[in-house]
């Protein structure tokens, strides 16, 4: 039997599970998350909530009709940031091998422990509990790709193992949309040409696969037979995160600019946080009414994630750039990214 070596870890309805701790009272209620906040969308809300059709992305205002007597919360990104460093020292207590994939999410490569998956995982969601009073599920198997599925099987509190052998059984029966690498634009290209579980996906040669999707063409042929080869990979980085936006009207006001950097600031903070980033370098992109573009960037000795650090550079640079047009696109973006887990690994190493 192949080793079953790799554990997918995803943490249940996370922010809204952190809140439920933090405020016992609310226990059993309907927690929605970020209906309060900026752009009113739903970040989560816990399985209570889900029962009333709300999820991840809804816009707030749907949510709020659909459940009016729910408890809606503004976004505490400090928080939920706190507790997943707790989380993942706990990981990291049973292997280095962990790789970071967001605030609530990682793989774990245990082929170097001598103990069984079953086991390690049960032990691993035991001590979560204890530190921090939140459930997780757990998905074992022996890559990726097969490890992220099972952890999704039974949600929440779940634990679920997939071997070589439950393949055909498991896959072949399982909605495309299921399939890491599938979106939901992939997934109704799929369905127009009548293929709608991995058994029909089955059925495409490899060749047709990569014409359709390219290099993930190839993948998703792989991948829905079992097959995938990536590593657990602990450095994991992105290159780059940014946003910008197209102002309703052009304008010299600098107020007015600078009010977006702080608006962008904020969202980059999150979006660092959410994924364990921090970065040095900040770019400041301008777009003049003639539509010429100007960066200017500055690099630091550290790595920043804070709001106001990235304002304050970013504000700088507008500072630095003499307007004699006016503005009709304005963006910030960080690079130069690095994950906050690699200071943890070396405090456990
Ligand atoms: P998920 O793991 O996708 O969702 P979840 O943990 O809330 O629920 P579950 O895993 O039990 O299905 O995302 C982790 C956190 O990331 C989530 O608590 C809030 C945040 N998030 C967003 O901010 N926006 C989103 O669209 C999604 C999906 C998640
Ligand atoms: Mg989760």
């Amino acid at each position: 039997m192949t080793k079953l070596n790799i554990l997918h870890i995803d943490m249940d309805a996370f922010y809204a599970s952190v809140e439920e701790q933090d405020n016992p009272h609310l226990k059993g209620k309907p927690i929605i998350v970020g209906g309060a906040s900026k752009h009113g969308v739903v970040t989560t809300c816990n399985y209570e909530a889900r029962k009333y059709g709300i999820h991840s992305a809804m816009p707030a205002f749907m949510a709020r009709k659909l459940c009016p007597h729910g408890i809606f919360l503004p976004v505490r990104m400090k928080r939920y940031k706190e507790v997943s460093r707790k989380i993942f020292s706990i990981f990291y207590q049973f292997t280095d091998l962990v790789e970071p994939v967001s605030i609530d999410e990682a793989y774990l490569d245990i082929s170097k422990l001598e103990v069984k998956p079953v086991d390690l995982a049960k032990d691993l969601k035991k001590k979560v509990l204890e530190a921090t009073g939140l459930t997780l599920s757990i998905g074992i198997s022996y890559n990726k790709f097969l490890a992220k599925l099972a952890s999704d099987w039974n949600k929440p509190n779940g634990m679920k193992i997939i071997t070589e052998d439950m393949i055909p059984e498991i896959l072949l029966p399982l909605d495309i949309k299921k399939v890491h690498g599938i979106g939901p634009k992939t997934a109704q290209r799929l369905n127009n040409i009548g293929i709608y579980t991995i058994g029909d996906l089955m059925e495409l040669e490899e060749e047709f696969l990569v014409d359709l999707f390219g290099k993930l063409g190839r993948e998703i042929y792989y991948r829905i037979r079992g097959k995938d080869n990536r590593p657990v990979d602990t450095k994991r980085e992105r290159k780059s995160l940014g946003t910008e936006t197209t102002l309703s009207e052009d304008t010299h006001d600098v107020k007015l600019l600078k009010a977006y950097l702080h608006e962008f600031s904020l969202e980059i903070e999150e979006a660092l946080l959410k994924n364990n980033l921090q970065g040095k370098t900040v770019t400041l992109k301008i777009k003049y009414e003639d539509f010429k573009v100007r960066t200017r960037s500055k690099t630091l000795p550290n790595d920043i994630y804070a709001a106001q650090d990235i304002y304050q550079l970013a504000s700088s640079l507008l500072d630095e750039i003499q307007l004699k047009k006016r503005v009709r696109l304005i963006g910030i973006t960080i690079s130069n990214l690095s994950s906050t887990y690699l200071e943890q690994l070396t405090l456990f190493d």
